[in-house]
């Protein structure tokens, strides 16, 4: 299966997992955290309270409430730091574990954010990088349609420009 690259917010993915870029605390934030909690409904913030926080790399499941996915995997991205204290291997941690919980549940579409990317301040062509090389090891050896949603203006003329190709906007559809 392919992965696939969208403008979107991933709230309106219709998939069966999406990831939530978290803090280790999975009590809530800003950025993409901040609009899931709002848009999946006070009922996620009860579950995220019983699972006792998350370590930086690994990633845990609750259920999507309001939202139209199944399960939203709350993953905990590095906070980039210059690069010398294992970002670069934490965040594909996030992607790996996020797809074998994937493989776990038994989902046939997950959609990632771009982790770390935003508040956490990891660069975003490395940031994207690593998501991708992450992603296409994993669908090397597995049937699961990966979709990496992009949101930011900034990011996507990033990624465009590594691509060398336009990114398909889905923001007027529901996808
Ligand atoms: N749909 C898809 N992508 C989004 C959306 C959305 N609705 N909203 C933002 N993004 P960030 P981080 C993009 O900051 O860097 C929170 O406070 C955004 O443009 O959400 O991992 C947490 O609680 C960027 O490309 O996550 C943590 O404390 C990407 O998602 C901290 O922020 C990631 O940006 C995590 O920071």
């Amino acid at each position: 299966m392919p992965l696939k690259m969208i403008r979107q917010d991933i709230t309106k993915m219709h998939v069966d997992a999406i990831v939530n870029a978290a803090n280790s605390s999975l009590l809530g934030g800003g950025g993409v955290d901040g609009c899931i909690h709002r848009k999946a409904g006070s009922q996620l913030l009860a579950e995220c309270k019983t699972l006792g926080g998350c370590p930086t790399g690994s990633t845990k499941v609750t259920k999507g409430y309001n939202l139209p996915c199944q399960y939203i995997f709350h993953t905990v991205g590095p906070i980039w730091m210059g690069g010398h204290v294992h970002e670069a291997e934490l965040l594909a941690s996030c992607y790996r574990t996020s797809l074998e919980l994937a493989q776990e549940y038994h989902c046939q579409s997950i959609a990632f954010p771009l982790i770390s990317s935003g508040i956490y301040g990891y660069p975003v062509d490395q940031a994207f990088q690593i998501a991708v090389d992450t992603i296409h090891e994993f669908l090397n050896h597995h049937d699961i349609t990966v979709y990496l949603v992009l949101f930011d203006a900034r990011s996507i003329q990033i990624v465009e420009h590594i691509l060398n190709t336009k990114i398909q906007d889905s923001t007027s559809s529901t996808h």
